[in-house]
């Protein structure tokens, strides 16, 4: 078999990227996880969600964030486990997460009663649900629970930069086992600047130094490794955002042609919620949720998933003959 290839950004990502200590293992599991659903005929769909944080210091006082809630990828997730695929979700810590996401901004204690037993003078009683306050809770914990007792959600978390770039690697190597079976559902919002490890200084930058400048080198483009080298048969789709509607088409098209993936999803900051545009090399769909939609609460991540996992069937399909 032929050896796989090492591109100039494997040797960067080594270099510049503190390679998280647990990534081996994550990368067994994941290895294992892709093996058996694609044993079972299930495909398996990796999501990245949630934004990435460059520290500026190594002993991390401050940091770069991303905006991203995590709401695209938690809710995705879930769609595709409604359309019959495993989910391997790479998740920024604390953000959004499938299921528990439509009760993020619930107090969990204003949710919860205590009721004392009969008589009882301790801590004694029963804690109840208060279900005006969780108004889904049944269906959502019955869909969870059947979700995490078929082990049909694998997550893994990161927080900065360099843990989601190594995750995403050993993601794209253990699912490349499984082929044209595997989709990359790119949503994190990631970096493009960053300080290398060698520049970063150990302790807390000093105040009493003066004004800041810094001055960030550009994130390696792990698009290009993904698709060329380690998952060339994956079905792969990015996301693109802006916040200036003028340039989003033509940045989705460049995305494909130079990258040479699948799918570009675009979408801009303030009407992420309610249109997207599907970008393919030969098509562009524009998925838009109307009022009615809305006062019915369809959510577009549902069109989204819709559309991927038609285009995916087709691709398998082409893939195969
Ligand atoms: O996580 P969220 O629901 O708040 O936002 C989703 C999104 C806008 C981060 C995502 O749709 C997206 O476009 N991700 C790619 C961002 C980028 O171009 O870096």
């Amino acid at each position: 078999m032929a050896e796989p290839r090492i591109s100039s950004i494997d040797g960067k990502l080594a270099e510049e990227f503190a390679v998280p200590s647990h990534v081996e293992e994550v990368k067994e599991k994941m290895s294992a996880f892709a093996a058996h659903h694609a044993a079972a005929g299930r495909r398996v769909v990796l999501i990245t969600s949630g934004g990435t944080k460059v520290p500026l210091e190594s002993r991390t006082v401050r940091f770069l964030d991303n905006f991203s809630s995590g709401r695209r990828g938690a809710c995705s997730a879930e769609y595709f486990l409604d359309s019959g695929y495993a989910v391997i979700f790479l998740h920024r810590h604390r953000s959004l997460y499938p299921y528990t996401r439509t009760f993020s901004t619930i107090n969990v204690l204003d949710a919860l009663q205590f009721r004392c037993g009969e008589g009882a003078s301790d801590n004694s009683g029963e804690v109840v649900v208060n279900q005006q306050v969780l108004p889904n809770i049944t269906k959502v914990l019955k869909r969870y629970q059947e979700v995490r007792d078929s082990r049909l959600l694998l997550p893994i978390e990161f927080s900065t930069l360099s843990e989601y770039l190594h995750l995403l690697k050993a993601a794209a190597q253990a699912l490349s086992t499984i082929g044209s079976k595997a989709m990359f559902y790119l949503a994190a919002a990631v970096s493009d600047f960053y300080i290398p490890a060698s520049e970063m200084p150990e302790h807390k930058i000093q105040s009493s130094n003066g004004p800041l400048q810094l001055s960030l080198n550009m994130v390696p483009k792990i698009l290009s490794p993904l698709v060329k080298d380690w998952a060339p048969q994956a079905f792969v789709i990015s996301f693109k955002l802006e916040t200036d509607a003028a340039i989003l088409l033509d940045k989705a098209r460049r995305a494909l042609d130079t990258y040479r993936h699948q799918v570009v999803v675009a979408n801009v900051l303030d009407s992420r919620r309610g249109y997207v545009v599907v970008v393919t090399p030969s098509t562009q769909a524009e998925l838009i949720l109307t009022e009615e939609d809305v006062k019915n609460e369809v959510e577009i991540e549902e069109r989204i998933v819709s559309n991927l996992t038609s285009a995916h069937n087709k691709f398998i399909t082409q893939q195969a003959g």
